[in-house]
């Protein structure tokens, strides 16, 4: 896909929205989707959001949907596409690494129940993703960190792997000539995904994986793999997602905020301005220098996304296409 190919997300966030009808109830329409009606609007489902442009990513979750699969094995199975993906840099195997250069990978998954699994701070293991959903399913935990979290995906049957890859590696003795810690915007913190996904039962859930910030101290944790910063789902209302500085959406607790003011009567997409405006605010001048950026989708389907700065971008699958948004942005000047 041409990575310039975007498409402007406004008017477009409510697409899921396919027609109205007086009813209450679960159809299949002519295309053979099946389409579930709450008051007097009918959605198409099933639907996955992801953040940055991952259509890899998103078409594994599609497949899985369309398979009959619940949202929670798509975000699973999708998310482990580019955890897999050796030129995500952001992300899994290939990740950049921190000062000491030790990949260390965070990731959560949260379900339609409420339940919640993380990670953090995992070193030698590609697929943490699938770790956090095993804290979830067969733990009496929520989250593990560090050697506890790599010694119990072991016992789990991950394997051990070096996650440093040659090129990363290479850009990390690069920045060792420096050593100056400056995360750049859209550039350092590019391509951890969040993704969010309704299955055709219109249950929703969501996980999110990262190798964090590159170059970040050793045993830093960001807001990804934190329940209502990083990812927030509640199957009433609908989920939301972060990418970008995590110390930032951490204060605001942002995905939960935007689930919130979603149950509070926000569209998706006026609910992730809001939570960029708070960031935004909170930060006083130094906004200027990061990136945050929120996807959301609520049960109806509908979609939303904002961020500070331009060229944050998502990709949405639904009705069949997988199409890559850019999405709208705060910092206009
Ligand atoms: C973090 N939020 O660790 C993550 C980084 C990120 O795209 O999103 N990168 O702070």
């Amino acid at each position: 896909m041409d990575r310039r190919k975007f498409l402007q997300n406004a008017s477009l966030s409510s697409l899921g929205v396919v027609a109205t009808a007086s009813v209450v109830g679960c159809e299949t329409n002519k295309e053979g989707f099946h389409t579930i009606s709450k008051s007097n609007t009918r959605v198409v489902k099933p639907i996955v959001i992801a953040t940055w442009m991952v259509p890899n990513a998103t078409a594994k979750a599609w497949e899985v949907l369309q398979n009959g699969g619940s949202a929670l094995d798509a975000v699973e199975q999708g998310c482990m596409i580019e955890e897999a993906d050796l030129s995500n840099s952001s992300v899994g195997k290939g990740g950049l690494p921190d000062r000491d250069g030790n990949v260390t990978l965070d990731a959560c998954i949260m379900d339609k129940d409420g339940n919640y699994g993380a990670v953090m701070c995992v070193q030698n293991i590609t697929h943490v993703i699938a770790i956090a959903r095993k804290v979830m399913d067969v733990t009496p935990h929520v989250i593990l960190a560090g050697k506890g979290a790599e010694k119990f995906g072991y016992e789990q049957g991950f394997k051990k792997e070096n996650l440093l890859t040659a090129s990363s590696k290479k850009a990390w003795e690069k920045w060792k000539e420096t050593s100056q810690y400056k995360p750049i915007i859209n550039i350092e913190n590019h391509d951890t995904i969040g993704m969010l996904a309704i299955d055709k039962n219109g249950d929703i859930s969501g996980a999110c994986t990262t190798s964090g910030l590159s170059y970040k101290m050793a045993g830093r944790v960001g807001d990804s793999p934190i329940i209502g910063s990083g990812l927030f789902i509640d199957n009433e209302i609908g989920g939301a997602t972060a990418t970008g500085m995590g110390e930032e959406v951490l204060k605001t607790v942002g995905s939960f905020l935007i689930v919130e003011l979603m149950r509070q009567g926000k569209t998706p997409q006026k609910a992730c301005e809001e939570a960029v405006r708070r960031v935004v605010k909170k930060s006083g001048d130094r906004y200027k220098d990061f990136q945050v950026g929120f996807i959301a989708m609520n049960k109806q389907g509908e979609t939303g996304a904002y961020c500070i700065h331009e060229w944050f971008n998502y990709n949405v699958y639904k009705q069949g296409e997988n199409i890559n948004y850019k999405s709208e942005y705060f910092n206009k000047s």
